[in-house]
């Protein structure tokens, strides 16, 4: 873990010294104001601190949680080729997890910590990882719409005002791109394949829509977060922006593809410019986040499993390092070595 040691502030600027807090604070908001990067060791609110370990923690746990729906297909990829793409995508979705971690515990949290809050069901990640993968195109539809989404969503974090945030987003963002195009051409090969494979391909779109719209998050007016992030710069944009964005580049994908969307209401609106969306089920939404949807129990309880099966790995790595003196001690996770196959189907 990295250290917390603080840098000496100015006198003027010391907490407890008379004005100190305000200070401290006046001289964070003109660096945000600046656009400069605030990096571990500086001076930040604790709400600041807070926010980011919220959000870097979950990202990091939509990554590794991530890895489960699209792990259960590596055995059942259609061709060596497949095969290989798709190890490298799960591969690197858990190496996304580690930087992320990594980010997180440079605001002075113990991974081990933001784990037992992922296992103990404390800690959300993201909605759209409780959906089950249900034929080969729902690997396609993953690529396409939910890494698509995510770079949408990811692009901005690379500005994001937190050093170790913004610089992990650098080199998370480019693998994501070849995720979002292996998607794609999945989706392409299928939806110019045999009508069962175009069936297939519709069929797959048509269960992760709606769900990739969610997943840029509650409405602005509902979102309890937003206005505070985007004052400290941590979110730049909002996420119904992120969503249209989203909306617009996706559509005419799926006309490529000769696909449909599956929202009667979807209109293109000449005066904006934008795709409009029929209402979001937000009852939908809501229900997944309190853990009742389709695979919320599965996931979980695939991560927990995972988090034995690697007890052994933890605790000889912590024995390696008290017998060397070396750092660690302190053991790191070693949920990520263990097997994200170990998962019940939930129907997959
Ligand atoms: N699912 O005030 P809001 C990936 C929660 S990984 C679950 O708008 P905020 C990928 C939110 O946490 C995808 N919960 O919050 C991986 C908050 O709850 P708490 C993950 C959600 O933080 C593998 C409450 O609702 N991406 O792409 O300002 C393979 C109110 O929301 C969701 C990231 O994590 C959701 N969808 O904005 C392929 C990106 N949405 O904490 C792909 C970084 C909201 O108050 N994160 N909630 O209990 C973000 O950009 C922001 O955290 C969000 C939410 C836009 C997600």
């Amino acid at each position: 873990m990295y250290t917390q040691a603080l840098d000496s502030p100015a006198p003027e600027a010391r907490p407890g010294s008379s004005g100190g807090q305000a200070a401290l604070e006046r001289r964070f908001e003109e660096r945000i104001e600046r656009d400069e990067k605030i990096e571990p060791k500086d001076w930040m609110p604790d709400a600041y601190r807070q926010t980011l370990i919220r959000q870097i923690s979950q990202h990091a746990h939509s990554e590794i949680v991530g890895m489960l729906p699209e792990g259960n297909w590596i055995t059942r990829a259609p061709s060596l080729r497949r095969k290989a793409v798709l190890i490298a995508k799960v591969q690197d979705e858990g190496g996304h997890g580690m930087y992320l971690y990594s980010a997180a515990e440079t605001l002075g949290i113990a991974r081990a910590e933001l784990l037992e809050q992922l296992l103990d069901g404390r800690a959300k990640y993201s909605s759209i990882f409780n959906y089950p993968t249900l034929t080969w195109a729902d690997v396609g539809a993953i690529g396409w719409l939910v890494d698509g989404a995510a770079i949408m969503n990811q692009i901005p974090i690379c500005r994001c005002s937190y050093g170790p945030y913004a610089r992990a987003m650098v080199r998370i963002c480019k693998e994501e791109s070849f995720h979002q195009r292996q998607g794609f051409e999945i989706m392409l090969a299928l939806a110019r394949g045999t009508g069962e494979q175009r069936a297939m391909a519709q069929d797959a779109l048509n269960r992760w829509w709606w769900p990739s719209i969610m997943m840029f998050g509650p409405s602005d007016a509902t979102s309890t977060h937003t206005a505070q992030s985007m004052r400290w710069r941590i979110k730049r944009f909002t996420n119904d922006e992120l969503r249209q964005k989203f909306i617009d580049v996706t559509v005419p994908q799926a006309e490529f593809l000769g696909l449909k969307i599956p929202d009667p209401a979807l209109r293109r609106d000449e005066i904006s410019q934008h795709y409009l969306t029929g209402p979001i089920d937000w009852s939908e939404f809501k229900a997944v986040l309190q853990g009742n949807g389709p695979c919320n129990h599965e996931r979980l309880q695939a991560r927990r499993t995972a988090h034995e099966a690697g007890r052994w790995v933890r605790e000889a790595a912590a024995a390696y390092a008290a017998k060397h003196g070396g750092r660690g001690a302190q053991p790191r996770s070693a949920a990520h070595i263990a097997s994200p196959r170990a998962e019940a189907p939930c129907h997959e």
